[in-house]
């Protein structure tokens, strides 16, 4: 039996190995985060694995897959489900910049610590919005919904094992095996010709459209690795002739402790393709859908953390310096970002009982604080990154109404709950806080 831990490691190998035989750039993107992270252990001692150990950042990968209706986005969770992952999050791309992005996202991965120790394999998946009226007329509507509702993303067989590796919590090793294949062939990128006339009238609207809803399969069209020194990464991959993106997404380097989520990218490179031209005859052309992605974690933040840095990541990095909080002891004490805390019970204590308030609880040396590391993403680096590799902005008519959606409007069209992300960590926060003072009463 192959539990589901096995199969999502498996999987994520897998997949890294197929992405890196299609797009050679992601194999130096990893080559080069791995020696960086090498030179950060060697540098940075015990603090340099103070957000993950060593093994778990190497391992840690997050994809991303864009999918057309409900329907495939209930099949992607059904497969994701398979290996251990749940929907995380839920994100409103298309206010999030000014290019079309018309996509609501959410976040596969796994919830418990335990399980994101063992991989903490992530896919960004998004679904279109062909509703949404600023983007897509009600003729087009209906031509993508026929157009989607005709093809068939994830095979029975696919889907069929999926449930069964749910149900129970793994797979047979052969029926794993085949699991995996079929699930890293399905997001792969297609060799069937693209039907060029369809796919351009879409990327008038939106080349994230075209992307989705022009073509008859999915594919991962990133495969982020992490590092630890992201400024370091950026600049040895321009020293070997890759561009990236003009900037890091996300907080600016500074003295103070890592937090969230810093993103950069290169450019999807020109892959070649089929086209099927009006006269039915093929051609080969090329797209440019799949890019190369990197990250650095740092630490979740509560909801009133995160309003802090909403407000201050815009502005110069002179303001942040002065106003977010220069240390971790801050950010627990002023209730700005998740840890966990242990109690310490083997010193001494000459009679002196433990007081009620963290911040004396921590300066009296009575609990340890480990931070807990962000596990999710930023809409706005999100809409970032699909608006870098857009070369057309595309249109939005923004005098219509936009269609509603939001995490409960994803549940129900899932069929699976949307985990709140800020609950997940508070719970654990809360868990262990409470644990560890019913330890200091009992020592
Ligand atoms: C997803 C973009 C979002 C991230 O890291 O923020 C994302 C996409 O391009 O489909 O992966
Ligand atoms: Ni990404």
């Amino acid at each position: 039996m192959v539990p589901t831990w096995q199969l999502r490691a498996a999987f994520a190998r897998r997949l890294s190995a197929m992405y890196g035989k299609e797009v050679p750039a992601y194999t130096t993107l990893v080559e080069v985060a791995g020696q960086v992270n090498d030179d950060v252990l060697r540098t940075g001692g015990e603090s340099a694995q103070r957000l993950g150990s060593i093994e778990r950042v190497t391992a840690e990968r997050h994809g991303a897959i864009r999918v057309g209706t409900p329907g495939e986005l209930r099949q992607a969770a059904q497969i994701f489900a398979a290996l251990g992952m749940e929907p995380v999050g839920f994100y409103d791309l298309r206010d999030a910049t000014t290019s079309a992005v018309p996509v609501v996202s959410t976040a596969f991965r796994p919830v418990l610590p335990e399980e994101l120790d063992r991989n903490p394999f992530r896919v960004f998946t998004s679904m279109l919005t062909p509703a949404d009226r600023r983007f897509f007329d009600a003729g087009l509507e209906k031509r993508l919904a026929a157009f989607l509702e005709g093809r068939e993303l994830f095979p029975p067989e696919l889907l069929d094992l999926a449930a069964r590796a749910e149900r129970e919590a793994g797979l047979p090793q052969e029926r794993a095996e085949r699991f995996l294949t079929l699930a890293v062939g399905a997001f792969e990128l297609s060799p069937q010709p693209v039907e060029r006339a369809w796919y351009a009238e879409l990327e008038k609207v939106s080349a994230v459209a075209a992307d989705i809803g022009g073509v008859t399969s999915t594919h991962i069209n990133h495969l982020t690795p992490r590092v630890l020194d992201i400024d370091e990464l950026y600049r040895r991959m321009e020293e070997r002739g890759i561009t990236m993106i003009d900037r890091i997404q996300g907080p600016p380097r500074w003295e103070g402790p890592d937090v969230l989520l810093r993103q950069t990218s290169f450019r999807a490179l020109a892959e070649p393709r089929t086209f099927r031209e009006a006269d039915g005859g093929v051609t080969t052309g090329s797209l440019r859908v799949r890019f190369g992605e990197v990250e650095a974690r740092g630490i979740a933040l509560s909801r009133e953390g995160r309003a802090v840095y909403d407000r201050l990541v815009d502005g110069p990095v002179e303001e942040w310096a002065a106003h977010f909080p220069r240390t971790e002891r801050q950010l627990a004490v002023e209730g700005l970002g998740f840890f966990t805390y242990e109690a310490v019970t083997d010193r001494p204590r000459d009679g002196r009982r433990a007081p009620d308030d963290l911040a004396g609880l921590l300066d009296g040396g009575w609990l340890t604080a480990r931070p807990l590391v962000y596990e999710d993403f930023l809409p706005r680096s999100a809409a970032g990154i699909f608006q870098s590799n857009l070369t057309d902005p595309g249109a939005r008519d923004s005098a219509q109404a936009g269609a509603h959606y939001d995490e409960h409007w994803m549940s129900g069209a899932i069929g699976r709950t949307v985990h709140d992300p800020f609950d997940l960590y508070a719970a654990q926060q809360d868990d262990s806080l409470s644990r560890a003072r019913r330890a200091l009463a009992a020592a």
